[in-house]
């Protein structure tokens, strides 16, 4: 195999150099030239006046937030918040019993990888999908109305880092696992990693009428870890790949142990062919899932040589092309689908790993791509030309280059390190090459300052010219690991809940509310409106819930305002409880009124100008 130049010790030091020069990295003067987002020509660019209204939603991971946040483009302005895995107390999320229960026992995630749904290629901004790598799970968000559906946690994995990423017509996504562990979780101890340990990658189904996820399948994959992946396109469709890294299979100080082999691999498969393996019973049933083991259940899984310790892994619009970046080889790799396919209907291949047939890198690779002092590539994205844009993290700038000829077209610099980046419908068959948004993991001094820690920072730059110009830059959320942008006239919300007769906790007039006991179990059945809350219309006091010491309540509450942006909110003073009711929507708490006394509720949200008199009683009368 040929050798990876400069030799690894080389790359090591060189690395650990970069790294040093990385971390003593001050900012220097900003480039005139092409960082100017003071000048007037560009504040005309990004600025959306009142009444008008951005022209793309970027949907931005928020890391170990747990949540994503919204932000228009081009003004950069956070819209708004979509919790997923972690609690909000601003919409109530994790308290009503839907929420609570899709959030489990957990009280916090780190999503990753945002990725809406697709139909032929293209995002069709119906749903938006998330991973979890803190707590193994994932996650599916309803676009009309900006919403998390479902939560699922992904058994055998830990840390789906490697995802989502869509097929073409969100036939599946993938979720490889960024941590090997053993099938179940089951102890085994480190000097087992290589025999017992298992990176599992699921196959996850979305069914848009029931709004839940679901996994098809698993693949047992050698113990590494798998980081990026993504989907093929047009003649690749049927295919996926993903990065890995430690395929040493080290278990202690990775940073340099995972460091050693001159290569490491992408993993290539086709998910026809799983899906067919699965239908056949190629597989084997473990701990209730169907689990492929590649070295028994052959077929369809390849590994295709990389330099060492790649990160990310990108398809170009076209199809044709995988791009790998190498965090710690200063270069992009192109390699080709078509070559590939060739080369595996041959049979054509270097060895076996882990029972895995290896492609040769020569029979794959297209070039190789090395912009002068580029430094730590990442993550690449596309225009509408089929040009690349790659992160340089460590030299931090966007390099602009032609992967059909490696030519280097333009380079800009960021502020500062950033991880990946976001083009306008970047990861669909036709990006739209007009924007292209930075995901900075650093600031330093951008902006005011509020402590040793900084913010994260975006800084949006238009593709349009001939060079590339930041025309804005926003402290962000921690954390943007990722981001998709997508037409805003794509996204159709909906403005109120329509009514929905069948739910039997809903209620729409006044005269239908009602307390109900059923032994030491209170069913409330609530309306909230402008501005007042009515428990039982026939009650002395409507606006009152009274109960016994230790009885287990549960609060159904409508909004019956079907009037856009008339949301309230509904909060027991000191009792820890908070939900949100948006216009037309049921909603429900369920919990035990474990203290006695009197607390007052009211409306957490302004609602009105008498929302300060929406309130009302709960008491809660004492045992003895
Ligand atoms: S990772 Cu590459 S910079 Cu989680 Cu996508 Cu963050
Ligand atoms: Cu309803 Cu404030």
């Amino acid at each position: 195999m040929k050798k990876w130049i400069p030799a690894v010790t080389g790359l090591i030091a060189g690395f650990m150099a970069a790294m040093v020069f990385f971390a003593d990295f001050s900012p220097g003067p900003r480039s005139e030239a092409t960082n100017d987002s003071n000048n007037n020509s560009n504040a005309e660019k990004v600025y959306v006046p009142f009444g008008k209204k951005d022209e793309y939603y970027l949907f931005a991971s928020g890391g170990h937030s747990g949540q994503m946040f919204i932000y228009g483009v081009p003004s950069m302005r956070h819209i708004r918040t979509i919790p997923v895995f972690s609690k909000d107390s601003a919409t109530g999320y994790g308290w009503d019993t839907h929420t609570k229960e899709m959030l489990g026992d957990y009280t916090w995630g780190d999503l990753h990888h945002p990725a809406f749904s697709e139909t032929k290629g293209e995002y069709d901004g119906k749903y938006m999908f998330a991973t979890d790598v803190g707590n193994s799970r994932a996650a599916a968000m309803n676009l009309e109305t900006f919403t998390t559906k479902d939560i699922i946690d992904v058994p055998n994995t830990s840390g789906p880092h490697c995802a989502a990423f869509v097929t073409e017509n969100t036939e599946y996504m993938f979720l490889p696992t960024r941590f090997a562990v053993p099938i179940g979780r089951e102890y085994a101890p480190l000097d087992e990693y290589s025999e017992k340990y298992r990176g599992v990658m699921s196959a996850v189904t979305f069914d848009q009428s029931s709004e839940k996820l679901n996994i098809a399948y698993q693949v047992a994959l050698p113990p590494w870890s798998y980081d990026l992946s993504d989907a093929g396109k047009k003649g690749s469709a049927d295919w996926a790949v993903l990065t890995t890294y430690n395929t040493e299979e080290a278990t202690t100080n990775l940073e340099i142990n995972a460091s050693q082999a001159d290569r490491d691999y992408i993993v290539l498969f086709n998910w026809k062919e799983l899906e067919q393996k699965v239908k056949d019973g190629q597989y084997d049933e473990v701990t209730g899932q169907k689990m492929i083991f590649p070295e028994k259940h052959k077929g369809g899984i390849y590994l295709v040589p990389v330099a060492k310790s790649p990160h990310g892994v990108d398809v170009t619009p076209d199809g044709k092309y995988f791009i790998a970046s190498g965090k710690l080889a200063p270069a992009m790799t192109v390699f080709s689908f078509e070559k590939a396919f060739a080369a595996i209907e041959k049979g054509d291949f270097a060895e076996e790993r882990n029972g895995i047939p290896v492609l040769k890198y020569e029979s794959v690779m297209e070039r190789e791509v090395n912009p002068e002092n580029a430094l730590g590539p990442l993550h690449t994205q596309f225009d509408d030309k089929g040009l690349a844009y790659t992160t340089m993290f460590i030299s931090s700038e966007i390099v602009k280059w032609d992967p059909a000829t490696g030519e280097t077209l333009d380079r800009v610099p960021v502020q500062y390190s950033p991880g990946h980046a976001a083009a306008a419908e970047g990861d669909s068959v036709s990006p739209d090459g007009k924007y292209i948004v930075a995901l900075n993991k650093i600031a330093k001094d951008s902006y005011l300052s509020v402590g040793p820690s900084h913010p994260e920072s975006m800084q949006l730059i238009d593709l349009r010219g001939k060079k590339m110009e930041v025309i804005q830059s926003a402290p962000v959320n921690p954390e943007p690991h990722y981001a998709q942008m997508i037409k805003a006239d794509k996204i159709k919300t909906i403005s109120v809940y329509p009514k929905d007769e069948k739910n039997k906790d809903a209620v729409y007039k006044q005269e239908d509310t009602k307390i109900v006991r059923n032994g030491n179990e209170v069913h409330v059945y609530g309306i909230a409106m402008r501005s007042k809350f009515i428990f039982d219309a026939k009650a002395e006091r409507p606006d009152e819930i009274a109960v016994n010491e230790g009885d287990k309540v549960l609060i159904h509450l409508t909004n019956i305002d079907f009037d856009q942006d008339i949301t309230h909110g509904f909060a027991i003073n000191g009792y820890d409880l908070n939900i949100e009711v948006q216009p037309g929507q049921t909603n429900t708490i369920e919990f035990t009124a474990n203290k006695a006394g009197t607390f007052p509720l009211y409306c957490t949200n302004f609602c009105s100008a008498l929302h300060q008199e929406m309130t009302g009683y709960f008491l809660v009368k004492p045992k003895n």
